[in-house]
């Protein structure tokens, strides 16, 4: 049966995987965009949970009652403040039109709405670009906190959604994850709602770690591009000349109501609309490659080489869901370079980029 333009079996055929939903007691099996539009309307129904302590009794732990504090950085630590809102926006995954790996047209349709981190100047005075996919890098140094500001700036898809925070230090309340009734205070932000997460960057969160919507809804609104980067740096420690954050995922029907599964960098299809990274012979190059969605990927580029985790060299490794590849080298090598995933479906649907460096 074919209902608004696609229907199951196109769906699938396009290699967009089923996505399971469990939402209000239900589990919903996501593959059509009717699907989707059920867990939405479900998620909307969702009231606020309770708060722990004004929870029922029964089945309260007693690490549900724990009360936390703040923390404040270390000495010589400083506050990293930011804003960020979320909100739902109409996105195009190929602004250029234009394949540039292949050499053709992507047509038309290629636009639905997706949901967005977007970062504003202190005090939620000014946004400070639109809303981004990934969010915007946030970045601290052992010993500071991360004061994560977070609005729900979103009235289209109506629901709550959250900042939830990988390889920094945090609280259960500062964790950002819907948990039903054992949610705790930042694990719900419903729309037009603000809450201020504040997160440690200790000795062990040196590197780069994702964060993500974790709310009720995380399995869709993280595929709709609720996803960033937080880079932890020892302290006073140079960043690369060039660092590049990439991230591998998909945009699959079911999502995008649109008959193409894309395969995305960073939101875009295709060298030419997929970020263009640039350096100079000389220097110090890092990219951060994340797999955002529930696939496996490799981050592959040509031409050079790097230093796997097991000392070994590579330059094509693999990455998971929500985990990252780190590849740095010193650049020798100029001219034209194509990044991309090494699954060959994902790179010939999109996920693919250049790198070009000049002498
Ligand atoms: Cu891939």
């Amino acid at each position: 049966m074919r209902r608004g333009g696609i229907d199951r079996r196109a769906f699938l055929g396009v290699g967009g995987a089923a996505i399971i939903c469990t939402i209000g007691g239900r589990t919903i099996r996501v593959e059509t965009p009717e699907d989707v539009a059920e867990v939405d309307a479900a998620v909307r129904r969702l009231k606020a949970p309770r708060a722990v302590a004004a929870a029922r009794a029964e089945g309260l732990d007693a690490v549900d009652e724990l009360k936390f504090g703040t923390p404040e950085p270390q000495p010589g630590g400083q506050v990293r403040e930011y804003w960020i809102e979320a909100r739902s926006l109409i996105w195009d995954v190929a602004p250029t039109g234009r394949d540039e790996f292949m050499g053709h047209a992507i047509p038309k349709p290629r636009t639905f709405r997706a949901f967005a981190y977007r970062q504003w100047s202190p005090g939620f005075a000014a946004p400070l670009g639109p809303p981004s996919i990934p969010g915007p890098t946030l970045e601290a140094e052992v010993g500071d906190v991360l004061r994560v500001h977070f609005r729900n700036g979103d009235e289209h898809f109506g629901q709550a959604v959250t900042m939830h925070p990988h390889g920094v230090r945090y609280t259960p309340d500062y964790d950002g994850a819907y948990m039903g009734d054992y949610t705790r205070v930042g694990g719900f932000i419903a729309p037009g709602e603000e809450f201020t997460y504040t997160w440690e960057a200790t000795p062990d969160s040196v590197g780069v770690w994702a964060y993500h919507d974790h709310g009720p809804n995380e399995d869709l609104n993280t595929h709709r591009g609720l996803f960033g980067m937080i880079v932890v740096r020892e302290k006073g420690a140079p960043r690369p000349d060039v660092e590049a954050g990439l991230w591998f995922h998909q945009f699959a029907p079911a999502i995008t109501k649109l008959r193409r599964n894309f395969q995305c960098v960073n939101g875009r299809v295709a060298a030419g609309n997929t970020p263009t990274i640039r350096a100079k012979v000389g220097q110090h190059v890092t990219f951060h490659v994340f797999g955002a969605d529930d696939m496996l990927h490799t981050f592959h580029i040509h031409g050079h080489r790097w230093r796997a985790p097991d000392g070994t060299f590579t330059d094509n490794q693999l990455l998971g869901p929500m985990t990252s590849v780190t590849a740095s080298w010193v650049e020798d090598n100029p001219g034209r370079w194509l990044y991309h995933c090494h699954v060959l479906s994902h790179m010939h649907a999109g996920m693919n980029g250049w790198y070009l460096v000049d002498p």
